[in-house]
């Protein structure tokens, strides 16, 4: 590899820096072994452990979310950059980030509910998604006839943990959604105020996402913030997965090459 092209005179200057610096001569190559794959897992580490991935839908696709549905999928299209749901279905359908498992985190983006098919109709915020009987979540819309913001777990199939306050939603109007949790603090924002929070701890952890029910919703500039999630945007992967990887595969080769 490349210690045949290596400078020996860099080479030495760099052994030596890095014995003087943890104090030890002794079996230095040895420690200088070591403290390069250290340094490699570090970097690797560190690029994986908390990001932000954000998708303004600006590229058309929806490379990187999958979705989570209860009883049918949903009819999800991007209409001149805004990601478009038609839900004529009681039920709720997310996207979320596929294969990201999160425990603390923040998802923030615009929403707005442009038509009405059911008496349950609403935007919802997932998080700590496992599976279609464990979810906590927060929902804002139309229930029963009255407009409410909800915040609750679903937990094998019943509601629990329930807590709302009354939201005069307004039909056409875009919102700017943002729900936090961390620990076991869940906490739901609308246009930068404070809505409404609750505890639950029996969701550690799960999926993060956003959809609707029962209403035609328009969704743009989702932005997710957390341990685990990728650096990713701003329209998803489909321009920046490559410059990802390449930035990764940049991060070992320097760590490998200082030592080989
Ligand atoms: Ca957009």
């Amino acid at each position: 590899m490349r210690d045949a092209k290596l400078e020996p005179a860099r080479k030495r200057a760099w052994a030596g820096s890095s014995c003087l610096s943890i104090g030890l001569n002794k079996n230095c190559e040895v420690i200088e072994i070591k403290f390069a794959v250290v340094l490699c897992l570090l970097l690797v580490a560190f690029s994986a452990w908390a990001g932000t991935f954000r998708d303004d839908f600006e590229d058309g696709n929806l490379t990187g979310w999958r979705q989570i549905w209860w009883k049918a999928p949903g009819n999800w299209n991007i209409e001149n950059g805004q990601l478009v749901l038609n839900r004529d279905h009681d039920w709720v359908t997310y996207q979320t980030l596929a294969d990201i498992i999160v425990d603390d985190v923040t998802i923030e983006f615009d929403a707005q509910i442009e038509q009405l098919f059911r008496n349950y109709a609403a935007i919802e915020l997932g998080l700590r998604t496992q599976d279609t009987d464990h979810t906590a979540y927060f929902s804002i819309g139309r229930w029963n006839n009255r407009w409410i913001a909800i915040g609750a777990l679903w937990w094998m199939g019943r509601f629990e943990n329930w807590h709302e306050v009354p939201f005069p939603f307004e039909m056409g109007r875009w919102y700017h959604f943002k729900g936090i949790v961390q620990g076991n603090k869940f906490t739901l924002f609308i246009d930068g105020k404070k809505i409404l929070t609750f505890n639950e701890g029996r969701l550690v952890k799960g999926k993060v996402g956003f959809g609707a029910a029962g209403c035609k919703a328009r969704f743009d500039n989702v932005v997710i913030t957390g341990d685990g999630v990728p650096d990713v945007g701003p329209s998803g992967y489909a321009i920046q997965r490559k410059a990802l990887l390449a930035t990764t595969w940049g991060k070992i080769r320097c760590a490998l090459e200082i030592e080989f």
